[in-house]
């Protein structure tokens, strides 16, 4: 009876959070800190390709992260940032700028946004809205490796950590997902009309393996009323 106590003891520290079904609920980052972030945790180790899709809802008008992936080699290994600035989109992928200019980009209201790198070619692409940008290169030749930390809220300067209150996302996030390849235009449209799509295969909003760190909260998520 007691080595089965330690054996479970031992099992529940080593098991990773049972995943959530986040199907129609968001998170809800209230307030501007340097602290308060979402950590998400995928057991994937090398990404040779990605699609990252979100959507989010904000008035903030500065800078500001909507999404951070850093490995101990690269801070920004795929980063996802708006720069209020130039109006820009920009993805950082292993810590190389990629600048989309001339977003329809409206606050107050949810935008998705969906992220797509290949490795082989180096180009990336964002779709605003479903609206597709111009296809870009950013980095090729390796790929996205070692233990990855994904942070929700935050931006990292630093691996888990560096993070700046004025690059902090104030609002609400939901229905993030991260592929290990790139998603086509017809996949993305799905996503963008909430229709049937495969979820994220790195990361599933309906299967989510996540930690909060301070004044972040689950909500429903709030939809127009029909
Ligand atoms: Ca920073």
């Amino acid at each position: 009876m007691k080595m089965l106590l330690v054996f479970l003891l031992v099992m529940m520290a080593a098991c990773p959070a049972i995943p959530q079904d986040l199907s129609g609920k968001m998170f809800t980052f209230p307030q501007q800190t340097n602290t308060a972030h979402v950590k998400l945790t995928s057991s994937r180790q090398s990404l040779g390709a990605v699609t990252v899709c979100l959507r989010f809802f904000t008035d903030l008008r500065r800078e500001h992260a909507l999404f951070s992936l850093s490995t101990s080699s690269f801070s920004n290994d795929f980063m996802i940032q708006w720069d209020d600035k130039n109006k820009e989109i920009e993805p950082h992928i292993r810590d190389q700028k990629v600048e989309y200019g001339g977003q329809d980009f409206k606050l107050n209201m949810w935008h998705s946004v969906c992220t797509t790198w290949d490795s082989s070619s180096g180009l990336a692409q964002v779709w605003l809205d479903g609206q597709p940008s111009v296809r870009k290169y950013s980095s090729s030749g390796s790929s996205i490796s070692g233990s990855p930390i994904i942070i929700l809220g935050q931006e990292q300067d630093s691996h888990g950590g560096g993070f700046d209150i004025n690059q902090s996302f104030v609002g609400m996030m939901s229905d993030v997902h991260m592929w290990d390849y790139v998603l086509s235009s017809c996949e993305i449209q799905k996503y963008v009309d909430e229709l049937n799509f495969t979820p994220g295969n790195v990361l599933n909003w309906k299967a989510l393996d996540f930690q909060i760190v301070d004044r972040v909260l689950i909500e429903e998520k709030q939809s127009s009323c029909h």
